[in-house]
């Protein structure tokens, strides 16, 4: 498989275990997981591809977007739908960034970072990351640095998910500024 073919399996696998688990025929339950099974068989049907493809498409995702155990799989981050994942366990950089759009600053700016139709904010581990996350929303984003040390001092968990995601409940303004 080419790597576009690659992207536009793993980017349905998201989809699906983020946001339309029920459009593809998958059932999830309260922590997000799924028979991997299942998953197999909706992607391989799909795309006309055999099991063990989309197995390593789901083993070797560049950025870790899903969590395999035993029989079952999860996205690792990024849903839409109601799911309760476990937080915390996992040591935090100082400082964590986010790139947005410069539409959003404003907004940013008054009321802080929110999880909008998502179930948490995510944040990145680095400033070329941040800048990949914030071109997806426009031509020239912007990146805020988060004092993610003083999160943790104030008692708020912010947790790893994936290879380099971090995710938090809300970002309140104090904690943000522009780099
Ligand atoms: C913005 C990708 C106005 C926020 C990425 C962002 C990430 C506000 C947008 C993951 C706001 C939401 C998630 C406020 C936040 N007022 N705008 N108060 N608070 N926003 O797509 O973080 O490749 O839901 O800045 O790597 O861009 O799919 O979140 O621009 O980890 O695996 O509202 O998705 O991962 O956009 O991206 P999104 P995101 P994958």
């Amino acid at each position: 498989l080419d790597g576009s073919t690659r992207r536009q399996i793993s980017k349905f696998l998201s989809g699906a275990l983020r946001h339309f688990p029920e459009d593809a025929g998958l059932d999830l339950d309260e922590a997000g997981w799924t028979a991997l099974d299942s998953v197999i068989d909706r992607a391989s049907e799909k795309y006309n591809i055999d099991r063990e493809a989309v197995i390593g498409i789901i083993q070797t995702d560049p950025k870790g977007r899903f969590e395999v155990d035993n029989d079952r799989v999860r996205a690792a981050y990024g849903h839409s739908v109601d799911v309760d994942l476990e937080s915390g366990g996992t040591p935090v950089p100082d400082t964590l960034y986010h790139g947005t759009a410069p539409d959003a600053l404003d907004s940013i700016h008054e009321s802080g970072l929110k999880p909008m139709n998502r179930q948490y904010v995510h944040l990145s581990e680095s400033v070329d990351d941040a800048k990949e996350v914030g071109s997806r929303h426009a031509t020239d984003p912007v990146i805020l640095r988060v004092d993610a040390a003083a999160m943790g001092d104030d008692g708020r968990t912010i947790t790893k998910r994936g290879k380099s995601v971090y995710t938090t409940d809300r970002v309140p303004p104090r904690y943000l500024s522009e780099r």
